[in-house]
């Protein structure tokens, strides 16, 4: 994992956009996202245990296996959301970046490689993209039914319970 404040430069979002100002992981659980290195799957079932996590599935983003509409799916994960429960995910293979808003409402880019496992809390925005290397397996956790609908940025959205909710939380 390394973090750090997104360039906001033009050019493709696979690409590292880094500002050379890091983050650190401390900064990234004050907004409530966390961030472990799990090497053994077992400890992810701990994990797992420990906040309910009923369901995992595995995805894997690349050209190979999603053919056509990779470029499309890369494109939707890149837009600007929420979602009405925590979004958990172990890298198992391959790289990304999950950018996610600050107190601010600046970017910090987080890169993510095998072993990874993040934590973005509800009501949080954020978006996701592969890197260059278009690669990226990961186990996504979730509580009971699979429930990732992403609601994209704007008036409404930033109304909703679950954002309130999360900025009552931290505050900020
Ligand atoms: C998301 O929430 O944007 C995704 O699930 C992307 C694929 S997981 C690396
Ligand atoms: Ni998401």
């Amino acid at each position: 994992m390394r973090a750090y404040w997104f360039d906001n430069a033009e050019g493709d979002q696979r690409l590292p956009h880094d500002s050379g100002r890091a983050v650190s992981a401390d900064y990234l659980s004050q907004l409530g996202v966390l961030y472990y290195n799990i090497p053994s799957e077992s400890d992810v079932d701990k994990l797992a245990l420990e906040r309910s996590y009923k369901n995992r599935d595995m995805i894997t983003v690349s050209p190979e296996k999603m053919g056509a509409i990779y470029e499309e799916k890369v494109k939707s994960f890149f837009h600007e959301h929420l979602h009405e429960d925590e979004e958990i995910r172990y890298i198992r293979d391959g790289a990304g970046f999950f950018d996610v808003r600050s107190e601010g409402d600046e970017w910090v880019r987080i890169f993510l490689e095998k072993d990874d496992l993040i934590i973005l809390p509800a009501g949080i925005y954020h978006r996701f993209t592969t890197d260059e290397k278009n690669y990226i397996v990961a186990m996504r956790l979730f509580k009971e039914e699979p429930k990732w609908t992403p609601l994209n940025r704007g008036p409404d959205v930033d109304v909703n319970p679950f954002r309130k909710e999360y900025l009552q939380t931290r505050q900020v």
